[in-house]
């Protein structure tokens, strides 16, 4: 079974000479299970760890195999997070000195320099089904996630979720104002102001349509495992922290079957339940 190994740093130096408080570090080898690339190069994952585009990034390296380590930054590292990203916004992949931010980008990127165990279908109409997927998972299926996991029944795990690297009277203030800060970024998209049941209701279509699409295909685009997989299930993840999400889940055994499909290619072995959002 795979090892990782917790190590606190307090300073790095970036290759640009910007210096950095580190909040921790962990490192993540291969999975055993997977076949081991021999690379000399070195891939840090900036992140914030519940981040649903973060967890699409590991499951894709877990995936191809290849070692990276992870520096997480709780809400108190929003500036730290700025000098990496402009637009603020995590994660950002660190490869060998060079920085790239967004997830779609970051997977771009170790897809061309790491072509092995493919994530976007060669094919062009398979590849741009794959792609339409992934901008819907992120673009939409993300809202619902912000939108129902800060409603007040769930808002303690997403406010647990949120402070998990920060400590002191910080955390405690975060913890308070997370939701909050939560809720504000859904109503400004928009499906943070739908009612309660006309979400329910969105997100129950959402994972019919999901349902249908895996009853009788493994995958959600093509014969094998994609970018489009890894994109839904990294939502349905963080989704499934929020109870109405995952009642509703519940309802759909086909895909049910599938995220555990995905799981057992893209996550690391022995993960737990409640861990899946977050390893
Ligand atoms: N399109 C970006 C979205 C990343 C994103 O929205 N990350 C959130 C965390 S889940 C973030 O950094 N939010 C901070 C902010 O919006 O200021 C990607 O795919 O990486």
């Amino acid at each position: 079974m795979w090892q990782n190994r917790l190590m606190r740093a307090t300073r790095i130096s970036q290759s640009e000479g910007v210096t950095l408080s580190i909040p921790s570090c962990k490192i993540y080898p291969p999975t055993l299970r997977l076949r081991i690339m021999a690379t000399d190069d070195k891939l840090v994952l900036h992140q914030y760890q519940v981040s649903p585009f973060a967890a699409k990034v590991r499951r894709c390296l877990y995936f191809k195999g290849i070692a990276f380590e992870v520096i997480n930054y709780g809400l108190t590292g929003v500036g730290k997070v700025r000098t990496l990203n402009p637009a603020g916004k995590a994660p950002v992949l660190e490869h060998n000195g060079r920085l790239i931010a967004d997830s779609s980008d970051i997977i771009r990127h170790i897809e061309e320099r790491f072509p092995d165990k493919p994530l976007y279908p060669a094919q062009s109409r398979l590849g741009a089904l794959a792609h339409v997927f992934e901008d819907w998972a992120d673009e939409s299926l993300y809202y619902y996630d912000l939108t129902m996991r800060s409603w007040p029944n769930n808002a303690k795990w997403l406010a647990d979720d949120l402070v998990i690297e920060d400590s002191g009277a910080m955390k405690t203030l975060f913890h308070f104002l997370a939701p909050m800060i939560i809720r504000k970024q859904a109503r400004a998209q928009g499906t943070g102001r739908k009612a309660y049941d006309a979400v329910c209701a969105d997100v129950a279509r959402h994972f019919e349509a999901i349902n249908t699409l895996v009853s009788g295909n493994a995958w959600l685009v093509g014969e094998s495992l994609s970018i489009a997989d890894i994109s839904v299930a990294s939502m349905l993840t963080v989704l499934d922290r929020a109870t109405e999400a995952r009642n509703l889940m519940a309802t759909q055994p086909a895909l049910l079957n599938w995220q555990q499909r995905v799981d057992a290619l893209t996550l690391p072995e022995g993960t737990t339940d409640s861990d899946r959002a977050l390893v």
